[in-house]
């Protein structure tokens, strides 16, 4: 009962942890030798709650390890990224690399799941790959040469990793009946919500359905926001007050979506089907253009003043977290410190210790404390819904030009 994890990031780690702690023997690749040195010493080489506890106990167990080569095995699990390329196509190559990693360690019978968000055919594409450079073999199930390919979205939300990957129901596309029943038997092993199993295109598009959904209804409120502002209206009234009829649910507006899911995997749909895909495209335009729109208000205000002091309240994508990576507050913080003439960016960002590295040699932008940061500043724009920001004391902030794009203050 050996699996081979394939990518040791965010998804791939916990997965090996997860099937370590269900007692399958694990063995994680990773192509970078410092995360599988940390690995093997029972460290977790970024952060999510819970994840260290159980790598450190399973590799103290012996259940899981890690390598920089794919090994032989009876299952394996690819996790590796899947980033754009040219006008926001999915680039496949990482997935290719793992597929021709596992290839030669195959000898018939062997489960390969792949876990990383895809355009529809992705498996498909996988198991091209693998069977081209193993002809002997067929994707054909119940013969002494079938190799079973499968397509297991993960839908875990940073934060909440280690009880999402147990409790959430999974989606289970086989390229096969057969594969998608071994799949969901081996996911059953740590897996406590529902296995729905069905075909591998389904699977794909579901994933990225599920992240378009919500893409599309932000947009929504995103459109709304701009719209209402124009016409004086107070968004977060108005969408409170339309959520009280009982077949509408609408979601909250920000200075823009990021984050590596939400803010991507719609244009994998768009990219399967530029013709066709107006509504999921347009909504992902009008996500992305709310930074600028949020950018123009504040050099506006600044635009008054001589040497304008702007206090720039969360760099995070979202509310208590540490991640920067496609962060629309941090883009607008950045774009601040290029645009502002005369003026400094104060930012507050309560989970981080030093300023990332956009902001490295900039001289008008510093890493500061909330209380100091509002004293000082002549406009304080808050961006991310922050605990702390949330409890702030709303008195001191009197005298200061509030651009609230979370709503917080109201
Ligand atoms: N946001 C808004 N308004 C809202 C809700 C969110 O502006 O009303 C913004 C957030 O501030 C953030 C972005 O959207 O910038 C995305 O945040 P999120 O909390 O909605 O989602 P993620 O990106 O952390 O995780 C999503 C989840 N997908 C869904 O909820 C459908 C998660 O379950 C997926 O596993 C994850 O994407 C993924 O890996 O695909």
């Amino acid at each position: 009962d050996t699996v081979a994890v394939i990518g040791l990031g965010y998804i791939g780690l916990p997965t090996a942890a997860v099937l370590a702690q269900a007692g399958k023997t694990v063995i994680g690749v990773d192509i970078k030798q410092s995360n599988v040195d940390a690995i093997n010493a029972g460290q977790v080489p970024f952060v999510e709650e819970g994840l260290e506890t159980v790598v450190a106990g399973c590799v103290a167990q012996g259940k899981l390890s890690a390598q920089t080569e794919t090994p032989e095995a009876d299952a394996y699990i690819v996790s590796v990224p899947t980033p754009f390329k040219g006008d926001h196509d999915a680039d496949l190559s990482y997935i290719e690399a793992a597929a021709k990693g596992i290839a030669p360690k195959l000898s018939g019978g062997e489960l390969v799941v792949l876990e990383s968000t895809s355009p529809p055919g992705a498996t498909e594409f996988m198991a091209d790959v693998i069977l081209g450079i193993r002809p002997e073999f067929t994707k054909e199930p119940n013969l002494p040469n079938s190799l079973y390919f499968s397509h297991a979205p993960e839908r875990v939300l940073p934060g909440r990793i280690m009880i999402e990957m147990v409790e959430n129901d999974r989606i289970i596309g086989g390229l096969s009946q057969e594969a998608g029943e071994l799949n969901r038997d081996l996911y059953a092993s740590f897996c406590r919500g529902e296995l729905l199993v069905t075909d591998a295109r389904t699977a794909e598009m579901a994933k990225l359905t599920e992240n378009a959904f919500r893409d599309v209804n932000i947009a929504f409120a995103n459109e709304l926001s701009i719209i209402a502002e124009r016409q004086g209206i107070d968004v977060w009234e108005l969408i409170e007050l339309a959520n009280h009829h009982p077949r509408v649910n609408i979601l909250q507006p920000g200075p823009g979506v990021g984050g590596h899911c939400i803010a991507v995997d719609p244009w994998f749909i768009v990219s399967s089907d530029r013709e066709y895909s107006n509504l999921i495209r347009t909504a992902r335009e009008v996500n992305d253009s709310k930074p600028e729109i949020v950018l123009s208000k504040v050099l506006e205000k600044a635009d008054k003043l001589k040497s304008p002091v702007v206090a720039a309240l969360g760099i995070a994508f979202k509310a208590n977290i540490d991640d920067l990576r496609e962060s629309p507050s941090k883009d607008i913080a950045v774009a601040l410190t290029d645009r502002l003439d005369h003026g400094t960016v104060l930012v507050v960002e309560p989970n981080i210790e030093e300023l990332p590295q956009e902001f490295a040699g900039k001289s008008n932008v510093e890493l500061a404390k909330l209380e100091d940061a509002v004293e000082r500043a002549d406009i304080v724009l808050l961006m991310v819904d922050h605990d702390p920001f949330k409890t702030f004391d709303r008195e001191k902030l009197q005298e200061k030009v509030v651009i609230d794009t979370k709503g917080l203050w109201r």
